[in-house]
């Protein structure tokens, strides 16, 4: 008579056991004991029952509610249970990887640049002086034996600024050799300085920028002679191109500040761009041994001492070395561009004894 409530009993249990989840479980728990649950309606309808059948059966169901919800209990620990578990395994980290690298900076091919130099140079003895980006005209030119009103300071596109210091006006520095003048003022010979730096002209075009770099270098002593001068520039061509036979010329040129004045050129294939082969020349250098007046200009006695003095610019050297074809991506700050031609912190700036020759 009670055979209904003995198959509820079976589908349930087996409902109740063969839910795989939690959410299965309370599913099956509303669709019994819910409001609307196939056990509570059977509750509800106990009153429909004939009176002798009414306690038996109540007692029947009362009973099987209290062994559903104890299934459902247990079931629910279970479920519970293996859902920890589960996240144990799909959360799990591996505490022992190393950590993702951290984005590195890299050098700029100027800076590079500077530093093979200072490495080079220092190498040689040379100390690294540095000076002012605003000159007074003075030490931009008339030091440097550039008369007023001399062409070679239109050659110089010079910026101008407002005002003057000293009763000299006052300029961008159209070249580094306003700091060998004021290291020649400051410092007793003998003096071995290279000077790199920024440099202002006003002039913009392909293969112009109207800010650039120079690298400079000066030496005074008693009884420098040309052949100094010529020994150290093929030794430093050579380490800094790494080519221990590199050729080197000489060619005589002028500069109002050195007597006499040589351009300096090396060896390379003007059609594929390989330096140190190919029969081609490719100026690189000014040169010169430092004129009298320039040594009288900052109280160096030139009877007493000699010296050599040379410029190069410092973007050019680089884009030869490193065959970067276009000046003006150096001041963009263009990433791609950066990524592809600057340098490794990590890597040593080169340290070359001499030429290797
Ligand atoms: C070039 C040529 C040169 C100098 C720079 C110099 C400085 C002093 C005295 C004498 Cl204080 N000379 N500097 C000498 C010869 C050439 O640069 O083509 N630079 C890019």
């Amino acid at each position: 008579m009670d055979d209904d409530i003995a198959t509820l009993r079976s589908t349930s249990l087996a409902g109740i056991a063969a839910a795989s989840d939690l959410r299965a479980l309370d599913e099956t728990r509303v669709s019994l004991l819910g409001k609307a649950g196939t056990l509570t309606r059977l509750l509800k309808e106990l009153g429909r029952a004939a009176p002798e059948q009414h306690r038996a059966r109540g007692a029947h169901l009362n009973h099987l509610r209290d062994d559903l919800t104890e299934a459902l209990d247990s079931r629910r620990v279970i479920l519970e249970e293996a859902a920890i578990a589960a996240r144990l395994v799909s959360e799990r980290i591996d505490i022992t990887l190393p950590p993702p690298p951290e984005p590195a900076g890299s050098l700029h091919p100027i800076s590079r640049t500077l530093d093979e130099m200072a490495a080079i140079f220092g190498a040689m003895g040379f100390a690294v002086a540095e000076g002012p980006d605003i000159e007074t005209d003075w030490h931009n030119f008339s030091a440097l034996n550039i008369p007023s009103h001399h062409p070679a300071r239109d050659d110089h596109d010079t910026f101008y600024l407002p005002g003057i210091a000293g009763g000299s006006p006052r300029v961008l520095r159209t070249h580094t050799s306003p700091v060998q003048i004021r290291t020649m003022l400051t410092q007793a010979p003998p003096i071995r300085v290279i000077v790199p730096g920024r440099t202002f002209r006003a002039d913009h075009d392909a293969t112009h920028s109207p800010l650039f770099h120079q690298c400079e270098g000066l030496v005074i002593d008693r009884n420098i002679t040309l052949a100094h001068l010529k020994g150290c520039l093929i030794d430093f061509l050579r380490a800094f191109f790494d080519l221990a036979t590199l050729p080197v010329r000489f060619r005589a040129s002028y500069f109002p500040f050195t007597e006499p004045s040589m351009e300096v050129d090396i060896g390379w294939n003007r059609k594929t761009g390989e330096i140190g082969a190919g029969g081609d020349w490719l100026e690189i250098l000014g040169s010169g041994m430092v004129h009298p007046n320039v040594l009288a200009n900052t109280g160096i006695d030139p009877r007493e001492w000699q010296g050599f003095a040379f410029g190069m610019g410092v973007e050019r050297v680089t884009m030869l070395k490193h065959g970067i074809p276009d000046l003006r991506p150096f001041y963009d700050s263009d990433l791609r561009w950066l990524r592809h031609y600057a340098f490794s912190p990590l890597l040593p700036a080169m340290l070359h004894e001499g030429g290797g020759a």
